[in-house]
């Protein structure tokens, strides 16, 4: 936590490359790359390549992920020569039906996100140092006070979000100079990409994240809502 403490202030003038350089020096593999192949997520393991970074990439696979990111998967392996771990939960899709009834997502979309994407989220931080995220604060009032570096009193790590600064058309504008591979759901009004229960299109004037948990009040899986009455500055 100390050398989050000491480098906050400092990292919000950064660039993301410095920041990922300096979580590099400081942990090595004990940081990892958390992905949904999102626009954003597809920057991050490019400039991670850049500076050949020993970052693990993770990928939450809830089992109901869309076709075209399967295979953006797959592509980012081949084309970056890395491996994706895929953690998947404990209890296969039947298995979560038989217990807690069909379409669980739909009933408690919590308890879903909670049993497909929480449990091995956890699993996971237990054997890092640092996590490295793709949000922006752009992106929702949630996410509108997230640092470069931050403590993350929800999972015991620190929290490294090199793109916090970034615009939409900053991550576009990235994708098109580098010729990025990237979901193609994007170029059809998808442009936040969950599992294909909890997720449409937008209408042109929507929010970016209005196709997400669409006709219920959830607005996040949950893996970057700080605990109540916590937040993630020091
Ligand atoms: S979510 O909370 O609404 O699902 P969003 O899709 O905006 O999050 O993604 C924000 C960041 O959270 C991504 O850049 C990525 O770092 C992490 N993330 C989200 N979903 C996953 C996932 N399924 N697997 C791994 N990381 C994820
Ligand atoms: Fe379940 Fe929907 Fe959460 Fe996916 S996004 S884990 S389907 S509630």
């Amino acid at each position: 936590m100390n050398q989050v403490l000491e480098k906050q202030a400092e990292a919000e003038q950064w660039e993301a490359e410095q920041v990922l350089a300096w979580a590099a020096q400081q942990f090595g593999p004990a940081a990892c790359v958390a992905s949904s192949f999102g626009a954003e997520d597809v920057v991050l393991i490019d400039l991670v390549s850049r500076i050949s970074a020993p970052f693990p990439i993770f990928t939450l696979d809830t089992d109901f992920l869309f076709p075209e990111t399967y295979e953006l998967i797959d592509t980012i392996e081949q084309r970056y020569g890395v491996t994706v771990q895929r953690l998947r939960a404990k209890l296969a899709p039947e298995e979560q039906a038989q217990q807690f009834g069909d379409g669980l997502w739909k009933r408690n979309p919590d308890q879903c996100c909670g049993i497909r994407k929480m449990e091995p989220l956890k699993e996971r931080l237990r054997q890092a140092s640092a996590w490295i995220t793709g949000i922006r604060r752009e992106q929702s009032p949630s996410r509108r006070s997230a640092k470069k570096l931050e403590w993350d009193s929800k999972f015991g790590l620190v929290k490294i979000n090199p793109l916090a600064a970034w615009q939409q058309a900053d991550v576009w504008a990235y994708i098109r100079w580098n010729k990025l591979p990237y979901n193609p759901l994007h170029d059809r009004s998808y442009p936040s990409i969950g599992c294909t229960h909890c997720t449409r299109a937008v209408l042109p004037n929507e929010d970016p994240r209005a196709g997400r948990w669409s006709g219920s009040s959830k607005t996040e899986c949950g893996l970057h809502l700080a605990e109540a009455g916590r937040n993630n500055s020091l």
